[in-house]
């Protein structure tokens, strides 16, 4: 039986990425996309989740529209790294698949109360908007969520868009506290790991050879998005975060990490939306995150290649 999954996102070259690995995964139902402000304003994010959906061929895919802002702070976005559109690099086109009437912070919450408990899987790769905002007004839905694997997070690698804090955390930390706390078991995938998930010039190409139109657009996105990082870390290619969450999903075993505690910092103006991991276990705070660390690349952009191969 397919795990049903909502993905919460804000595309973002590495959401799309991650959208497409579940698009072309049988083992995964998608029941929903729900946009948030992150990477880039709103109505930006709402148009590009229904573009992905669009190249993949799946019009059928709810796509809903969420909260426009973090829960108590100025929205920041950034197309410093993702470009003015937040999918630049292929050429873009206005989709024509409608967003589903209603806010996406109704339908997560609808959604959960409808499938019976325990069956739902919430993968928020953007700030923490939207699923805070549902825990908050129907805390009888955490009991109902099978899990979270989020993206977001740093503590060996600290930060990407300051240096203590990664991004998406560092948007809405109050939303990522929220969610920390819920009781519901996460995954967590940091920049620990998506540091290690490497877009090398033979993975791009990888992509770009596949001979379809995602293959061809994959490869036009990342290597937009990678010139950025490339230029910040000197590294043999730009990270791939999002599809992380995906990928253990469908494969855990390309994946190690630690149960730990973590906790979201929200006051101090230096570090706000740091990811304070007890990865060593110095604390005696119990743990609530199932913290990854590490992933076997190859076999990592080996599923992603595979499955991508799938969509026209
Ligand atoms: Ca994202």
């Amino acid at each position: 039986m397919a795990r049903k999954i909502i993905i919460d996102t804000d595309p973002g070259q590495d959401d799309a990425v991650a959208i497409l690995l579940a698009l072309a995964s049988p083992e995964i139902e998608l029941l929903g996309l729900t946009a948030v402000a992150g990477n880039v304003p709103l109505a930006r994010t709402a148009e590009n989740a229904r573009i992905v959906c669009e190249l993949a061929g799946r019009t059928d895919v709810k796509v809903f529209a969420g909260c426009d802002a973090p829960m108590r702070r100025p929205l920041v976005t950034a197309e410093h790294v993702h470009g003015k559109t937040g999918l630049d690099g292929p050429e873009l086109w206005h989709p024509t698949m409608p967003l589903q009437p209603g806010h996406a912070v109704d339908f997560i919450i609808d959604t959960l109360r409808a499938e019976p408990a325990g069956t739902v899987t919430l993968c928020p790769i953007g700030p923490l908007t939207n699923i805070a905002t549902a825990l908050v007004r129907a805390p009888d839905i955490a009991p109902r969520i099978a899990e979270i694997v989020l993206m977001g997070g740093a503590y060996f690698e600290v930060g990407n868009i300051t240096p203590a804090a990664e991004f998406n955390i560092y948007v809405d930390p109050e939303a990522a506290d929220i969610v920390f706390h819920s009781g519901v078991p996460l995954t967590v995938m940091p920049l620990d790991v998506t540091h290690k998930a490497l877009v090398t010039r033979a993975r791009l190409d990888a992509f770009a050879t596949l001979g379809t139109r995602t293959g061809r657009f994959t490869a036009e996105m990342l290597d937009f998005f990678e010139r950025f990082d490339i230029a910040k870390y000197g590294s043999e290619g730009g990270p791939l975060h999002d599809p992380t969450t995906i990928a253990w999903l469908l494969k855990p075993e390309l994946f190690t990490g630690r149960h730990i505690n973590v906790e979201i910092e929200t006051r101090s103006d230096l570090t706000r939306g740091m990811t304070v991991a007890d990865w060593w276990g110095v604390t005696d705070r119990a743990p609530n995150a199932m913290f990854i660390g590490d992933l076997d690349a190859d076999g990592f952009f080996a599923l992603l290649t595979e499955r991508l191969a799938r969509l026209p």
